[in-house]
């Protein structure tokens, strides 16, 4: 990992030249730079992001900044996560095949990564504030969670291999650290970078008075920091996840380390959530019905994870973990062990879930299914709704039942009016 050797931040103006020997690229877009275009359309949170095309078609090409992109050079940022996207696009592609754009190029001293341009895709959170349904969504997610989630772990992976892959990524030390913060512990306190709309100080001084609710998050915490399970995307929302009508693939797995199995499933169903209780300030006439196909795509990805994860159990279960050898190969079936595995992955999702519903409404990087609602007067009972289920979430994840439990609890708040 070079940091900073000729590194230089890339600008329309210099990308074609810079780029134009790029074999990968230009068998892509065409061999004459001369004739790209080149267009910024970078609007996440930390990189330059281009979309490059040229006579024969289109590419992306993403570039770590040295610091984050929504604060400013005042906080800086290491260049080096392009290098666990990089490995982390690699893995995911193995792991779960076809799920995420195809590396065509990557350059280390410039943590660029050149890959696949997705088209029509869009960003799956603008199609949610739109209103739109994407077939086939549920299945797709579920199937990436729990295919990157086995095949991560010691369940499949040999020890070896899983050790060597848990050393490389504990080099990366600033971007978990943005989560360790944002996520788990900013939002239960007046940290320096938070905000939240105005009318929910009292919900906000609810929570944060709620000191078993803290431990909670700082237990959930404490298993994200130590507990190597599997490589875990580490940023898997809505904005992470570009779809068509039809087809979805998941992207930018720059915060990925190794980490807790239910950790992915609980951020995503809490963005899933988010857009949920956001609706009433998007939509009139069709509201009930898309806001019912937002739980059952929420309900499809967790029985999708599960079809999917023993499937793969029966499958392909060839690490250390519950061997056959203890299990099948003495007359005995393995699914109580099974069971056992996923109830500790569903009670890592709910506590996950609930904690990723707080931060994007009281710390830093919050989301633009609530943020698009300008008036605050509207915004602020939907996020309260969201925030008091969030709490719920968290203190009831040892025994919620399943996913149809989790929807149930989301219909009631849906009609609480708490502020
Ligand atoms: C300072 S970075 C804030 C957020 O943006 C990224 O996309 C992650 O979600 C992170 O938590
Ligand atoms: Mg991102």
């Amino acid at each position: 990992m070079v940091e900073d050797a000729g590194y230089e931040a890339l600008n329309v103006d210099t990308l074609a030249t810079r780029l134009q020997g790029v074999a990968s690229l230009s068998e892509v877009v065409g061999g004459d730079a001369a004739g790209w275009t080149v267009t910024e359309v970078g609007d996440g949170n930390l990189n330059l992001v281009f979309i490059v095309e040229g006579g024969a078609g289109k590419a992306i090409v993403k570039q770590a900044l040295p610091y984050v992109r929504l604060v400013g050079d005042s906080w800086p940022l290491p260049l080096y996560r392009a290098f666990y996207e990089h490995h982390a696009l690699i893995r995911q592609e193995k792991r779960a095949p076809g799920s995420v754009p195809q590396v065509l190029h990557y350059d280390e001293p410039q943590a660029m990564i050149v890959m696949e341009f997705l088209e029509p895709h869009i960003i799956l959170r603008r199609k949610l504030i739109n209103g739109e349904k994407v077939e086939g969504l549920a299945a797709f997610l579920g199937n990436f969670c729990a295919q990157t989630a086995f095949r991560g772990s010691e369940l499949s992976m040999a020890s070896a291999e899983k050790k060597a892959d848990v050393g490389l990524f504990s080099g990366n030390v600033e971007i978990p650290a943005i989560t360790e913060a944002l996520v788990f512990t900013d939002p239960y306190y007046s940290a320096e970078m938070n905000n939240h709309t105005a009318g929910l100080d009292g919900v906000v001084a609810t929570l944060r008075a709620d000191t078993a609710l803290k431990v909670k998050a700082q237990m959930m915490l404490q298993r994200f920091a130590s507990n190597t399970e599997t490589m875990v995307h580490g940023d898997l929302h809505s904005g992470s996840i570009m779809s068509t009508d039809t087809s979805s693939r998941v992207i930018d797995p720059e915060f990925a380390q190794y980490g807790p199995m239910g950790f992915d499933i609980g951020m995503l169903i809490a963005n899933f959530l988010m857009s949920y209780f956001s609706q009433p300030a998007h939509r009139a006439d069709d509201l009930d019905d898309y806001q019912s196909w937002i739980l059952q795509v929420i309900a499809d990805t967790c029985a999708g994870f599960e079809t999917e994860f023993r499937r793969l159990w029966a499958t392909e279960r060839t690490g250390m973990l519950y061997p056959k050898s203890l299990f099948e190969d003495q007359g005995q079936d393995s699914k109580p062990a099974c069971d056992a595995v996923l109830a500790h992955i569903w009670q890592d999702a709910w506590a996950v879930c609930g904690i990723e519903m707080h931060r994007r409404c009281l710390s830093l990087a919050h989301n633009a299914d609530f943020e698009d609602i300008a008036d605050e007067a509207i915004r602020a009972p939907l996020e309260a709704r969201n925030l008091m289920m969030g709490a719920d979430l968290i203190h009831r994840s040892q025994d919620l039942s399943g996913a149809s439990a989790v929807c149930d609890m989301a219909r009631a708040y849906n009609e609480r009016d708490i502020l």
